[in-house]
């Protein structure tokens, strides 16, 4: 598998790294550190993503490189961070997966995916055991023997740091710790990775004083167990552009006694519902429930996308329901094996 990577890479000119509709650190730093390890081979690299960054990772230098038009030639295409067409709205919606589909393509991934997964690439690295893709494409690089530059390096970092909350859950593995001390030694400064990160999160007052709303619609059910709460369209218009309004009380809920889960709805005009899923260390449900509805992701973090146009209610108390199942049946499993969950 390494070889084959090794050859397309080799033999490819122009290379597109492409991100999924749902940009975070991962796939932004993945794509980023993509572009210095495989410009220094003397590439041309061009990235792509569906949508525009959120301003909230504009603290990865490089960002506004991203294009969200797809270039009109290429030789390889490096799809980061995501293996599944549900992620690829844009794509599908442009037509253009013929484009994709008609060239070599690499995936590089550390979700397992359940629904529709993407079946024309000519080599597929995905392992759940990486805390990021990040982390993966690290790897590689050493096993190739590619230059990781001090760039890089901090662009590894940040995805490692992104998906692990700042190596606090436990996609954090032995391995994530000795790559961090790597990529220290490369010239990463995590420190200063944090600052930068922390001024580019800085919230404007009209967020301050709307996460105080959200809180206040807060519910909770199955005896405080689980927290939700729903964003309507008008709200994602007015505050997205400006913060991920999940994000201003997701953790936050997390930390309200009996909270085991935490589930953030958006409900969009077009009919389309989605779920951000947050759990605690001792309550690793996040992938299963969202697998119910069709999504994705990991134990502790996950999400779903309904679109087939039911009304939010049933989808609402569809997902409390088999949410508060989920967390019984974690009550009645082995201790034991409930470690062996947390571990994939
Ligand atoms: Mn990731």
């Amino acid at each position: 598998m390494q070889e084959q990577i090794t050859q397309l890479v080799g033999q490819a000119q122009k290379i597109l790294v492409i991100q999924a509709d749902n940009p975070d650190a991962d796939s932004l730093g993945s794509s980023l550190a993509l572009e210095h390890i495989v410009g220094d081979l003397g590439k041309d690299v061009y990235m792509y993503c569906g949508v525009d960054m959120p301003t909230y990772l504009r603290y990865l230098t490089g960002w506004d490189r991203v294009r969200n038009e797809l270039p009109s030639t290429f030789d390889l295409s490096i799809i980061v961070d995501a293996s599944t067409y549900t992620l690829f709205e844009q794509i599908e919606k442009g037509g253009n997966w013929g484009a994709i589909r008609s060239k070599p393509a690499i995936i590089l991934d550390h979700h397992t995916v359940v629904e529709k997964p993407l079946d024309f690439a000519s080599v597929s690295l995905v392992d759940s055991a990486y805390a990021s893709t990040g982390e993966l494409i690290f790897e590689l690089a050493r096993t190739n023997g590619w230059r990781v530059s001090k760039d890089a390096a901090t662009h590894i970092m940040s995805t490692i740091l992104g998906d692990t909350q700042g190596l606090m859950n436990d996609q954090t593995t032995a391995r994530t710790y000795r790559a961090m001390a790597d990529l220290t030694d490369l010239g990463a400064n995590r420190p200063l990775l944090e600052e930068i990160r922390r001024e580019y999160s800085r919230m404007p007052e009209s967020i301050f004083r709307y996460k105080a709303e959200l809180i206040e619609r807060m519910e909770f059910s199955a005896g405080n167990r689980i927290a939700h709460v729903a964003i309507p369209q008008a709200e994602i218009n007015e505050h997205s552009p400006h913060y991920n309004p999940a994000v201003l009380v997701q953790f936050d809920s997390l930390q309200v006694e009996h909270v085991e889960i935490s589930i953030v709805f958006k409900i969009y005009d077009n009919g389309k519902i989605t779920g951000k899923l947050r759990c605690n260390y001792s309550a690793p449900i996040a992938a299963k429930l969202a697998e119910h509805f069709g999504g994705g992701g990991h134990p502790h973090s996950a999400g779903f996308k309904v679109t087939n146009g039911r009304p939010f209610n049933e989808v609402k108390s569809e997902c409390i329901e088999f949410a508060e199942q989920l967390l019984n049946n974690l009550e009645q499993e082995q201790p034991d094996e409930t470690l062996q969950h947390t571990n994939t």
